[in-house]
């Protein structure tokens, strides 16, 4: 009896806990330069991402056009270190406002929304589309 209480007493509260998940901004990881560290992730609703500024120079801002509706607009400054809970389910692109021409974006699902080719934004920087698309495949 004692262990079952303990059991739901530990394992209770940590399913309702949301999680955090640290993304690092990089000159160079094995992908490439300019990258975000993980470039992808799946989350649920209600899940924060902290952006470390690992190396100076990199932020962390919304692409316009990845979005969710009624969600709000991600704009962290140079070097800042930003946690965001994303509380709106749908796809979520992020850039680094100075590299994105080099590519340097993320790509963040949350909730059951899958994020597809043909849910990106025309217009994008050539290299940035290039890293999304990439992305994309190695995820399925
Ligand atoms: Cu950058």
């Amino acid at each position: 009896m004692r262990s079952i209480l303990s059991f739901f007493l530990l394992v209770i509260p940590s399913l309702a806990l949301s999680e955090t998940y640290e993304v690092q901004m990089l000159n160079r990881n094995a992908n490439g330069s300019m990258v975000y560290d993980p470039p992808y992730l799946n989350i649920q609703a209600g899940d924060s991402i902290k952006f470390v500024a690992t190396r100076p120079g990199h932020n962390a801002a919304s692409i316009k056009g990845m979005i969710p509706d009624g969600a709000t607009a991600i704009k962290g400054r140079l070097n800042e270190e930003i946690t965001v809970t994303l509380n709106v389910e749908g796809l979520y692109g992020i850039k680094c406002t100075p590299h994105f021409d080099m590519g340097m974006v993320m790509l963040i699902e949350v909730g059951a929304q899958r994020a597809r080719a043909e849910d990106l934004p025309d217009g994008l920087p050539e290299r940035a589309a290039a890293r999304l698309h990439s992305y994309l495949a190695e995820k399925n």
